[in-house]
């Protein structure tokens, strides 16, 4: 019998901590076979694939496949954050001990894979040469086919990201298994689900799904929970759910560079795609770096911030993907990208696929179609085929589409330079229907880091939550956060801190409705490029603005507004202040930053004068 240590050999792997990790894992999981996976077995494994009908082909070069109904996102009371500190637990990582948690994981996944193929991922979530590489290497263990093909897509894989390193033990360990997904109890009292990052033993181990983040470690697993914890622990870097985007000033010959953090399933991807309004088109060019994860670190060289996307793909929201809404991401998931989606509708007879928002109604004719879950369309009553009744969607809300940044056709010339952009701006975000204006712009430090803590947006489907529900979200990492939240505010303020040249703060919100028929008051989408370059032209000190308690807003004919089809009532009521709303929102803020322990003095002196603000100005 060939041993564990020779098949990894044979397949180029050289680094010994690999090699024990395998073994030890293979041990406890009992695969059948084990494979190690790089990007160029992808046609060989989509092959296999679709010859076992794991997945079903899309069109040319492209693919689909469900998951098991009760597992279609990401489950925040199932997910934890172990470590051996209990000083370590927070009021949203759902702190655990590391030794007891490790314990319970080997447990549920013993013997977990019998008969199924071990796939053995090396990977690097970082351009190859950053200067934060170091935390970027990983390997994932798993059990699932469909997570090799997605990580292919999301990160750079190979054998080669792990061979010679200084130290071969330094990296992340990762193993997922799937599980027995119909006897699991999703969401039951009862449930067999874990979703551990272990922190500080920098392995994470997940147990009972195969969607998205829960399955594809590289990820949010360590590209957020962990890589925060170790940015913080090293004292080093943050790490962020933030997209990243360059706005090229052809005019001016500059390019800026702006991050930010909007919750889940809110419009980063979108952000990140946008193509300028076509009126603004010949002056302004908007390029993608990244859209779900930006890792942050202060370069002592020229004193500024830079970013720097650690994925290499886009797992985005397909819901409401159009060729109006975000023809960049219809480009980028055309046929031919090898794009890989998952939980849309599908027609296995034309190999088509549909998705609600694709195109403003149902396909025509239902023959041959089946809905996210495999069911006919055609066995429903005629009543509810083509229905707009909620419950009647053909797809999932989380459905995704997974297809490799060099797709993207705005993706940046340079989106692999391991030096990172340096950052212009940071700009928070979420669905809010009243209060939020479109813009608030914010220079200091202390009052930025404490808009982001105070964050606060609609529940979306992309986790198991009741949509619409109001939730604060501190930097858009309430699900990712993996050490207290005082720390946190404290490494913001620490790292940010070490710059010369601050980034300039603000706070967007594209989803403000009215109240009476509930039309977005912001047409969105493209349009948001006017937001932020008035934000850049305030940080230049092209435009005044006005001082507001909560920050400077626009000035309506401070916009760039040519070609601008929006509602001029809508636009001054989003440029407006609602003192009343503002008021009750300073009650629940305090609320809010009083569950964090140990929050540093400037975050409470930054609410104090906002609150005092607010009140002067609300009489
Ligand atoms: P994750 O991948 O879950 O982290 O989410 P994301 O923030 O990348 O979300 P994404 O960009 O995929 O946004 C998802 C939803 O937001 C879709 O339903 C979009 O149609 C909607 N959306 C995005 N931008 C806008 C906008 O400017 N206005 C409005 N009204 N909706 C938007
Ligand atoms: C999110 O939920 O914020 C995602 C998708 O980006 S997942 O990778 O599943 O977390
Ligand atoms: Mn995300």
């Amino acid at each position: 019998m060939v041993s564990v240590s020779d098949t990894l050999k044979a397949a180029g792997v050289e680094n010994p901590a690999v090699i024990d990790y395998v073994e030890k894992w293979a041990a406890i999981t009992e695969p059948e076979h084990i494979e190690v996976v790089s990007a160029e077995d992808d046609e060989r494994l989509v092959q296999a694939a679709l010859a076992d009908g794991e997945i079903f082909p899309a069109g040319k070069d492209r693919y689909y496949s469900r998951s098991y109904y009760k597992d279609t996102a990401r489950s925040e009371e199932r997910t934890v954050v172990a470590t051996h500190w209990e000083k370590d637990a927070g009021v949203y990582n759902n702190w655990r001990d590391a030794d007891t948690t490790t314990a319970q994981q080997v447990q549920r996944m013993r013997g977990a894979s019998k008969g199924k193929t071990m796939y053995v991922i090396p990977y690097l979530m970082a351009p190859v040469g950053s200067p934060l590489e170091r935390w970027a290497r990983g390997v994932e263990l798993t059990d699932n086919r469909t997570v090799p093909l997605h990580m292919i897509r999301m990160a750079r894989v190979g054998a080669k990201y792990l061979n010679d390193l200084e130290d071969p033990n330094h990296l992340v360990r990762a193993v997922h298994v799937t599980g027995d997904l119909e006897n699991l109890g999703q969401g039951t009292p009862d449930d067999q689900r874990l979703f551990a990052t272990v922190a500080d033993d920098r392995t994470i181990l997940h147990f009972g799904s195969s969607y998205g983040g829960n399955a594809l470690l590289g990820k949010i697993a360590h590209g957020l929970r962990q890589a925060a914890y170790d940015g913080w622990a090293s004292g080093e870097f943050l790490s962020e759910q933030f997209m990243l985007i360059g706005i090229k000033d052809k005019k001016a010959g500059r390019t800026y560079y702006v991050c930010g953090g909007f919750p889940s399933a809110s419009g980063k991807t979108n952000l990140a795609m946008m193509l300028a309004p076509d009126a603004l088109g010949d002056r302004y060019e908007v390029y993608f770096y990244g859209d779900d994860i930006v890792w942050l670190w202060v370069n002592p060289e020229d004193g500024r911030v830079y970013g720097m996307n650690p994925e290499y793909g886009a797992f985005g929201v397909a819901k409401d993907t159009n060729y109006t809404s975000n023809p960049t991401a219809m480009e980028a998931i055309k046929e031919g990208s090898r794009t890989l989606f998952t939980n849309v509708a599908y027609n296995p007879k034309t190999e088509e696929l549909w998705w609600e928002g694709k195109t403003p109604d149902y396909p025509e004719d239902v023959t041959g179609w089946v809905d996210w879950k495999g069911e006919k369309i055609s066995d429903r009553p005629v009543e509810r085929q083509r229905s707009k009744a909620k419950g009647d969607e053909w797809t999932h809300p989380n459905s995704r589409f997974t297809t490799s940044l060099s797709n993207v056709p705005n993706v940046a010339p340079d989106y692999e330079d391991p030096r990172g952009v340096p950052i212009d701006a940071i700009i928070f975000g979420g669905r809010v229907r009243d209060r939020e204006p479109l813009i608030r712009a914010i220079r200091d430090l202390a009052e930025g880091v404490y808009d982001g803590l105070t964050l606060g947006a609609e529940a979306t489907f992309a986790a198991e939550a009741k949509e619409g529900v109001l939730r604060y979200d501190p930097m858009s990492m309430r699900p990712f956060m993996s050490y207290p939240e005082g720390e946190y505010a404290r490494h913001w303020l620490k790292i940010l801190g070490q710059a010369k040249h601050l980034p300039i703060f603000a706070h967007v919100n594209w989803f403000q409705k009215d109240p009476e028929d509930g039309h977005f008051r912001w047409p969105g989408y493209r349009d948001n490029l006017r937001a932020l370059l008035w934000l850049l032209d305030l940080k230049e000190g092209r435009v005044q603005g006005r001082e507001t308690a909560v920050g400077v807003l626009p000035l309506v004919e401070e916009l760039n507004l040519d070609g601008f089809d929006g509602d001029r009532a809508d636009l001054d009521a989003i440029l407006t202040l609602d003192y009343q709303r503002w008021l009750e929102e300073i009650e629940h803020r305090r609320e809010h930053l009083e569950q964090f322990e140990n929050l540093p003095e400037e975050i409470w002196q930054a609410h104090r004068r906002v609150a005092k603000q607010v009140e002067e100005e609300s009489r």
